[in-house]
């Protein structure tokens, strides 16, 4: 199928990844325990994940860990980028894990193992003409300041991570131009234990703690950002939020009001804050309303008024409909916001309803708000995928999925949108976030490695292997 849009030549085309979910070696090099390292998978991990009181006592007897072997690109990372080589890509999303630099987070030194190994990796890409973009922290906070700190609720986090920030933008200041600082930031608000380190505990009141933790991450994250620009005028430092448009369920006032206040709260809280440099007015009225007294030490505002991002980082799955008073019925399940059931659109087999249109609002909605560029780090569809006997993988539904939302960001392009890279996420099969499962399939390689923690680990090329390849061998004309 051909496309309209032109994508501009030096469009950055690649694929994204996180460190827990595809690194393994989980305790090689002097690596410290994440919080990935003790998570469950499947239903105990999103059990963890959804309701309060966690509090990181995993029985090891009971559960296995889905993060510890992950994909083994520890070991295999040259195999792999060779491959992301082959479909072309111009950048490679990954993360760097944090307990790799800083084992327990709160050491006074980086640790040379874990650098060195980066070093290698980022080596590695530029032979091949790929240039890192890099996550500083993607869901793999040390496990030792959840149980010393209570994680990002402690000011004291702050240094830990400015020190660990510092460490890595100073080693790779020469290797890498792009930056994130936290990914999908908002997602504190909807699911703390990944991005904030804690689990709200009964009777707890869950926007005092994840207001303060966001809080501690916005100014950690402008004096990163502050810190980039002083080491590497250059390089270009970004946010990264989860950006999901919120419908009014119909046009009652009062279900479109109440769309417009989730879509504010969950889109823009984080984002007008490191875009803008300060905390909306509607933030303020909310968080008095809900009784939240903020700590902000003196100079915080400072901080974040300087720490600036240049660039958006977001994530697209899936659009959110929203309804003032919903039923038990008319709930949407599986997707991770709340919401109603949209009639309209259909979902992926864990109930995240597909919306390329809605990345097209998205675009649009968050250009017109902010003026800097966009940067989609994370769209892709997560599946079943069947091998047949010749070894095959026809994967026409990712295909299908990912053709209508490059086609839609080609219209927001045309809309004026400023749009520097597509990086489809887990461009290689990996362990998924949410459920911890390797059947939850996103890649364009396809990896051998089963939920039971059985596979050869040998990686084969998807149909749409070939199809990502030719779209960015002809800047996204051929779709
Ligand atoms: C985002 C995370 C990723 C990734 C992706 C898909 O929220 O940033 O780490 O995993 O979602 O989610 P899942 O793996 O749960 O399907």
């Amino acid at each position: 199928m051909t496309n309209t849009t032109v994508f501009p030549k030096d469009f950055l085309w690649g694929g994204a990844t996180a460190a827990n979910q595809m690194e393994g070696g989980f305790h090689e090099g002097n690596k410290g325990l994440n919080i990935a390292d003790v998570l469950p998978g499947g239903k105990q991990r999103l059990r963890i994940l959804a309701e309060p009181g966690f509090n990181f006592d995993i029985d090891t007897d009971k559960y296995t860990y889905p993060n510890h072997e992950a994909i083994d690109f520890y070991h295999r990372y040259k195999e792999d980028i060779a491959l992301f080589a082959e479909m072309g890509f111009k950048v490679f999303r990954m993360s760097i894990a944090w307990t790799r630099i800083f084992p327990q987070g709160n050491e006074l030194e980086p640790n040379e193992e874990g650098l060195a190994f980066y070093d290698r990796v980022f080596d590695e890409l530029h032979k091949h003409g790929i240039e890192p973009v890099v996550t500083i922290s993607h869901y793999e906070m040390p496990v030792n300041l959840v149980k010393e700190y209570g994680g990002w609720k402690s000011r004291e986090v702050i240094t830990f991570f400015e020190r660990y920030a510092k460490a890595v933008l100073d080693r790779y200041k020469d290797k890498v131009k792009y930056w994130m600082t936290f990914n999908e930031i908002n997602s504190g608000l909807v699911m703390p234990i990944m991005s904030l380190g804690f689990s709200i505990q009964p009777g707890e009141h869950k926007y005092q703690s994840v207001a303060q933790g966001l809080h501690h991450q916005f100014v950690a994250s402008a004096k990163a950002v502050e810190y980039c620009h002083e080491v590497n005028p250059e390089a270009q430092i970004g946010c990264m939020i989860i950006y999901a448009p919120v419908y009014a369920f119909d046009s009652n006032p009062e279900n479109v009001f109440y769309a417009n206040q989730e879509a504010r709260l969950f889109n823009n809280y984080c984002g007008d804050v490191m875009v803008r440099g300060a905390y909306p007015a509607f933030a303020k009225r909310f968080l008095k309303e809900q009784g939240v007294e903020l700590e902000i030490e003196e100079g915080d505002l400072e901080t974040i008024q300087k720490g600036k991002v240049d660039y958006i980082g977001f994530s697209y799955y899936m659009s959110r409909t929203e309804k003032a008073e919903k039923t038990e019925e008319e709930k949407a399940q599986g997707n991770m916001m709340s919401g109603v059931k949209n009639p309209f659109l259909q979902a992926s087999d864990w109930g995240w309803e597909i919306d390329p249109l809605g990345l097209r609002i998205a675009m649009n909605d968050m250009y017109d708000r902010y003026q800097v560029p966009l940067f989609i780090v994370e769209n892709g569809l997560g599946a079943y995928d069947k091998v047949e006997a010749d070894g095959s993988v026809n994967d026409d539904y990712r295909i299908e999925y990912l053709r209508n939302h490059i086609q839609a960001m080609g219209e927001a392009i045309e809309d004026g949108v400023d749009l520097m890279g597509y990086t489809s996420w887990g461009c290689i099969d990996l362990v998924s976030a949410s459920t911890g499962e390797y059947s939850k399939r996103y890649g364009f390689i396809y990896v051998d490695k089963h939920d039971d923690g059985s596979g050869t680990l040998e990686r084969s090329r998807k149909k749409s292997f070939h199809w990502y390849k030719k779209v960015i061998a002809s800047d996204g004309a051929d779709l």
